[in-house]
């Protein structure tokens, strides 16, 4: 039943006054199985229940009859020190937070399966990448910089950590969304967040790189200015995070069980394209809807449009030099051009299944580097070396102990047999005698496995004969080629975005001295994009003082072009007081059976038109354009009754009196921001009092709503109606 019609008519719910039997959980919400696919015990408790149980307990079982009302000498009284169901709850409350992640605070989970093709099984003995195998996973996507709290459309990188539970353990991949790092050696990871993070003395600005520390940093430390770029293009405020790339980033090496070995890139692809929203977009909606990207991917697993990406791998040879056609696979700064090495799909990775617990999944799942299985190695980027540390350092404080790895969401689907022993949060109730090696007494188990015939992690690789010394090798000096072949590779209207981006994050810092030095970086990039923005800044144009040989474009990093899938998509349909209910009904089925979520605006909230069949899913009021892929308006729109002066300066939009000025923002903010709208039967009054004209691109007006509908479905399959942007030839 599509959204819109109204459910089932039962009676509201009313509290229950009297104990009964415990609801048996939702499947999703029930304790991990206590065996886990491959049949071993896993430790987990399946009796664990949370508060649907018949009584409620202390925290040892005892029952208690009131919870409303601490223990006290006399009604009037002062609370007594007795009071343990007191104590304990407030105690317990105390303590509910953990440390926030120091980065990547704020995220986004769910579960889902990796199916594989069997292509990578001919380069890497890792179980997860046998034909047909499939995994179990659990994704967090994230952004950077920001709080728990912050919101979710920060200019921001965000991250894309997935945790396969393979049959022969686990093996986390942490990546981004965008393919390069800031750095290149993980010594520099304080330095770099300490300049993005909030201002220490005020702790301003939140989740923000328009700040000076930010910009100080990158312009100082310029092998950050590859990431910087993509940081101020469309890819950091992603229109959802089932539109988003990901990236293994650094170069990993792939084994066989012959000890053969390559080097390769990871890339997730989303099957539904990569899509941004626009600065406006994400500016009001991090007012509106902080939430926007959480919702969106909760939101759409539940209603069945489950988003996919397909794994692939840039595949090298594992030569002594570590480098292909000049660019160096151990700097975490380069990408290799897909146009180069074509990225081979190995796996589907399907999300399914939302967390039932937002802390105890999404907020307790550590990654880790570290978790790598047979056939999948590190290389010696100095970056992903010193992830090697951080990562398993960082849970003990964030998590509280050595023991994380038993929280449900971290435990491995495959035996576990190592040797460690107690500590803070134990839950393993060992057996055994001689947790260690040699023994006799436990028979010498565990066994080490059978090495070097297979090659688990530790196959040996060469090492070249080296002195000890900080430093980087000269090859890592390059700061500026891939930064301009990002350049050259985008859009006309990409690379205005990327100008405006810039203009705006130097135009919030203070320093001058800051501004002309990233002037600096922007004319070694690009003396055009360096004057537009040094013209929005008011400051002179410097002289680059690096050359550039040719550089040839990577089409495939820009993002515009191509039609995709339409899952999930929102579509507003505003309706005035009293629309043509049939009419209305077949549009709302149409959008559902498209795959996408018709969402009905009305003047108040409720069942709308005569038959009371369709209701409405946002008011004028409480509708913004944020939240739509593209409006139609379903014939009159009349000014509303309450539509007064007052309101449309509080609205921030001028009456024409034609139109209630709430409709009037919402469809001039959405034809600014690129979106198709659609016109029936009002004549093109609505366009008309919003200054649009009918035939601008993406605006389709017509006498039949299914003709319409069916337009603008077309049109939204690019994404956006990006004609609607004048190139200005400036770039
Ligand atoms: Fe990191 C978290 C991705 C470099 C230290 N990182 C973290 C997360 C992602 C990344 C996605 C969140 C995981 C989650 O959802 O729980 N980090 C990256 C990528 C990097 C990178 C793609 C470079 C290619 N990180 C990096 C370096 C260091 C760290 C160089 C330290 C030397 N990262 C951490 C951390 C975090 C973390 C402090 C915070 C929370 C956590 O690990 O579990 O250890």
């Amino acid at each position: 039943m599509p959204p819109g019609v109204p459910g089932s008519e039962e009676a509201p719910a009313v509290e229950p006054t009297e104990p009964r039997p415990p609801l048996p959980p939702k499947p999703d919400q029930a304790a991990p199985a206590p065996v886990s696919p491959t049949g071993r015990d896993t430790g987990a408790d399946p009796t664990l229940a949370a508060q649907g149980g018949e009584y409620l307990t202390t925290a040892h079982g005892s029952r208690r009859s009131d919870t409303d009302h601490s223990l006290k000498a006399g009604r009037r009284g002062p609370v007594l020190l007795q009071d343990h169901h007191f104590r304990e709850k407030i105690s317990h409350f105390d303590h509910e937070r953990i440390p926030e992640r120091v980065v990547h605070a704020r995220g986004a989970g769910a579960h889902g399966v990796f199916r594989s093709y069997g292509t990578a099984s001919r380069i890497s003995s890792a179980a997860v990448f046998g034909k047909d195998v499939e995994t179990p996973v659990f994704v967090r996507f994230s952004t950077v910089l920001g709080s728990r709290g912050s919101a979710d459309l920060a200019r921001d990188t965000r991250g894309f950590a997935t945790k396969f539970y393979t049959s022969e353990g686990t093996w986390d991949l942490v990546g981004n969304n965008i393919p390069v790092f800031f750095i290149q050696d993980a010594i520099k990871f304080p330095d770099v967040i300490h300049a993005g993070k909030p201002h220490p003395d005020r702790e301003i600005p939140q989740a923000q790189s328009a700040h000076d520390t930010f910009w100080d940093f990158v312009s100082l430390h310029t092998e950050a200015q590859h990431h910087t770029i993509w940081n101020m293009s469309d890819r950091a405020i992603p229109r959802s995070y089932r539109t988003m790339e990901g990236f293994g980033i650094h170069t990993f090496r792939l084994l066989d069980d012959e000890g053969g070995s390559v080097l390769v890139k990871f890339h997730w692809k989303p099957k539904l394209g990569v899509h941004s929203v626009l600065w406006e977009e994400a500016q009001i909606a991090n007012g509106m809807d902080p939430d926007v990207h959480r919702r969106d991917l909760a939101d759409a697993i539940e209603a069945g449009a489950h988003p996919e990406w397909e794994l692939g791998v840039q595949v090298f040879e594992d030569n002594e030099e570590q480098m292909f056609e000049g660019i160096d696979l151990l700097d975490p700064t380069k990408i290799v051009p897909e146009e180069l090495a074509p990225v081979q799909p190995v796996g589907l990775m399907t999300l399914d299944r939302n967390p039932s617990n937002y802390f105890a999944e999404t907020e307790q799942v550590a990654f880790n580097p570290n978790n790598l299985v047979r056939g999948i190695d590190v290389t010696n980027d100095p970056l992903l070396q010193g992830r090697l540390f951080s990562y398993l350092d960082t849970q003990l404080s964030r998590l509280g102990g050595p023991n994380w790895t038993q929280l449900p969401i971290n435990r491995p689907h495959a035996p576990v047999n190592d040797m460690l022993r107690d500590g803070m949060h134990q839950t393993a109730v060992h057996t055994g005698v001689a947790p260690y090696h040699p023994n006799t007494l436990d028979g010498n188990n565990p066994f080490p496995a059978d090495e070097p015939a297979r090659p688990f992690i530790d196959h040996p690789a060469p090492v070249a004969e080296s002195v000890k010394e900080r430093g980087a090798p000269a090859s890592f000096d390059d700061h500026y080629s891939q930064a301009r072949l990002f350049w050259l590779s985008m859009s006309d209207v990409e690379k205005e975005h990327i100008a405006q981006a810039y203009t705006f994050e130097l135009g919030k810092c203070w320093e001058q001295s800051v501004k002309e030095r990233q002037l600096q970086s922007l004319a070694n990039i690009d003396a055009k994009l360096c004057a537009v923005v040094a013209e929005g800044l008011g400051l002179p144009a410097p002289r680059p003082t690096v050359e550039h040989g040719r550089i040839a474009p990577s089409p495939a990093l820009s993002q515009i072009g191509g039609q995709w899938p339409l899952d999930g998509r929102q579509v507003g349909v505003v309706v005035g007081p009293d629309p043509d209910e049939a009419d209305l009904l077949a549009v709302v089925e149409a959008i559902d059976a498209a795959g996408m979520v018709p969402l009905v605006i009305a003047p108040h909230g409720g069942p709308v038109g005569r038959g009371g069949k369709v209701v409405a899913q946002r008011t004028y009021l409480t509708a913004r354009s944020v939240e739509f892929d593209s409006v139609l308006v379903a014939g009159a729109v009349p000014p509303a009754p309450d539509a007064r002066p007052g309101l449309d300066a509080k609205a921030g939009a001028v009456s024409t009196g034609a139109l209630d000025p709430r409709v009037h923002l919402l469809l001039g903010e959405v034809f600014r921001q690129a979106k198709a709208i659609g016109v029936w039967g009002d004549k093109g009054r609505a366009l008309a009092a919003v200054g649009l004209p009918e035939g601008a691109p993406g605006v389709v007006a017509g006498k039949d709503s299914a003709a319409v509908v069916e337009q603008v479905v077309a049109l939204m399959k690019s994404h956006r109606a990006w004609e609607r942007f004048p190139v200005t030839g400036r770039l």
